[in-house]
């Protein structure tokens, strides 16, 4: 059951909203405050002259590469404890329940490192592309960087985000169920541009291989449709260069396609044929079916979308009070065309607004309404691209998928909200 979205700046009228226009207002700017009495009765006595303004602050500059407020000490990428066996070969997952709008901070965007972060020079630094093109060339950053450039905004998710929850884990935090995801506008030069530069042998050329600097050499087939589309070689990331963990000084960055294949340290693309079969899509990266065959190459990242906040591992203070719902939806296959949330386990729905932009292969911020009524709900979003595929339900996913699988998991995701306001990761 569809209903309508609520106008735009205003609440929807709710028993426990209808008070007085001001006030109304006043409730919205405290959502989901639990100080939210204390705070509304200090409002009426005149505002003591704090500390702060009794004196100078620090001279400008004292940080001269800004970093964020002491007090957001804990808004921080993590670990997940024990899933990989070394930190070396692991992920640094983003806090999503704790970002605002679309784009991930640099110092935030989710890592993944198969062996550990290399140490490049970008003096040093080369690309070779060769292979079935007319002219193999190798090109310095400085020859990148002369390049005619274009700033993207695109999502990056690793094909193995939201794995953990193919097995029924309650993993606790959305930053551990969906983190493995960031969106960041990547400035760089279009991957035809380099093509048409070494002259790619149209009739024969199929794939390209992309390979790292770092240890673990990794390489990737991306098929030329896609390297001729747009895929992008990448120095900067959200107007400054590329941060060290995110492939400095130069990646490969493929929309829509799982993160494996935006290979960073990118130092050379080999044009062929065939497909590489090389070790991360063979081992890594395919999809075991049912029948028991592995589904290989499996590119883009479906649509999925996911609820920030409220989210599993926080609690709502306020019994009967006023929640903005919101969350991140995107898609591999282009635009999100629409988000509907749940608060029922799915028995009804509701769609969301989205936050312009709205943009192709890039994240999408959606907003929804909610007064809490203080008894347990089921929260839940499901997305529609613009091809008009649906975001499936887990058992809609297993029934293709089967049980063994471990990448590729665009399930809807419920957080179940208690009685006592505790949000927890649950599975329907
Ligand atoms: N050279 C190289 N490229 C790589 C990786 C790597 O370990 N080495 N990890 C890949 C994986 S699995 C993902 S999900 C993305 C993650 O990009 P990020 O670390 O910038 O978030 O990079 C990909 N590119
Ligand atoms: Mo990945």
């Amino acid at each position: 059951m569809q209903e309508k979205t609520p106008p735009r700046g205003r609440l929807r009228t709710e028993p426990s909203l209808a008070a007085p226009p001001g006030r109304r207002l006043f409730l919205r700017q405290l959502a989901g405050s639990a100080v939210l009495g204390a705070a509304a009765g200090a409002a009426a006595d005149p505002l003591p002259v704090p500390d702060s303004a009794k004196q100078l602050g620090k001279p400008v500059a004292s940080s001269p590469y800004g970093q964020p407020a002491r007090f957001e000490a804990n808004i921080i990428r993590r670990q997940s404890p024990g899933l990989t066996r070394t930190n070396e070969s692991s992920i640094a997952f983003t806090p999503l329940q704790n970002l605002f709008g679309i784009i991930t901070p640099n110092g935030l965007h989710f890592e993944r490192d198969h062996a550990g972060l290399p140490d490049i020079d970008p003096v040093q630094h080369r690309l070779a592309v060769h292979g079935l093109v007319a002219q193999p060339k190798l090109f310095s950053m400085d020859d990148i960087l002369r390049l005619p450039s274009v700033s993207r905004l695109h999502f990056i998710e690793c094909g193995a985000n939201s794995g953990m929850e193919w097995g029924n884990v309650a993993v606790p935090t959305v930053q551990f169920t969906h983190g493995m995801l960031s969106c960041a506008e990547y400035t760089g030069v279009l991957l035809s541009t380099v093509l048409d530069a070494v002259g790619v042998d149209l009739k024969r050329a199929r794939y390209l291989l992309a390979e790292g600097a770092d240890g673990a050499s990794l390489t990737r087939t991306i098929p030329l449709s896609m390297a001729l589309d747009d895929a992008l070689l990448v120095y900067g990331q959200n107007g400054e260069m590329l941060r060290p963990e995110n492939g400095y000084p130069l990646r490969l960055v493929v929309p829509g396609v799982q993160g494996v294949s935006s290979v960073k340290w990118l130092r050379r693309l080999e044009v062929g044929d065939a497909p590489w079969h090389t070790r991360e899509e063979t081992l890594h990266y395919s999809d075991l079916m049912p029948d028991g065959i592995s589904r290989q190459f499996t590119w883009i990242q479906e649509a999925k979308s996911v609820i920030t906040s409220p989210s599993a591992g926080m609690t709502l203070l306020d019994k009967g009070g006023y929640y903005e719902i919101t969350g991140l939806a995107w898609s591999g296959r282009g635009r999100i065309k629409r988000v509907d949330v749940s608060t029922d386990g799915g028995r009804s729905w509701h769609t969301a607004r989205l936050q312009e932009p709205v943009l192709s292969k890039a994240l999408t911020r959606f907003r929804h309404d909610w007064v809490w009524d203080g008894t347990p709900a089921l929260l839940q979003s499901r997305c529609v691209d613009d091809t008009g595929y649906v975001q499936p339900l887990l058992r809609q996913l297993r029934e293709v998928r089967g049980t063994r699988s471990i990448y590729h998991n665009n399930a809807i995701q419920t957080w179940q909200v208690a009685a006592d306001g505790g949000v927890h990761n649950v599975q329907l």
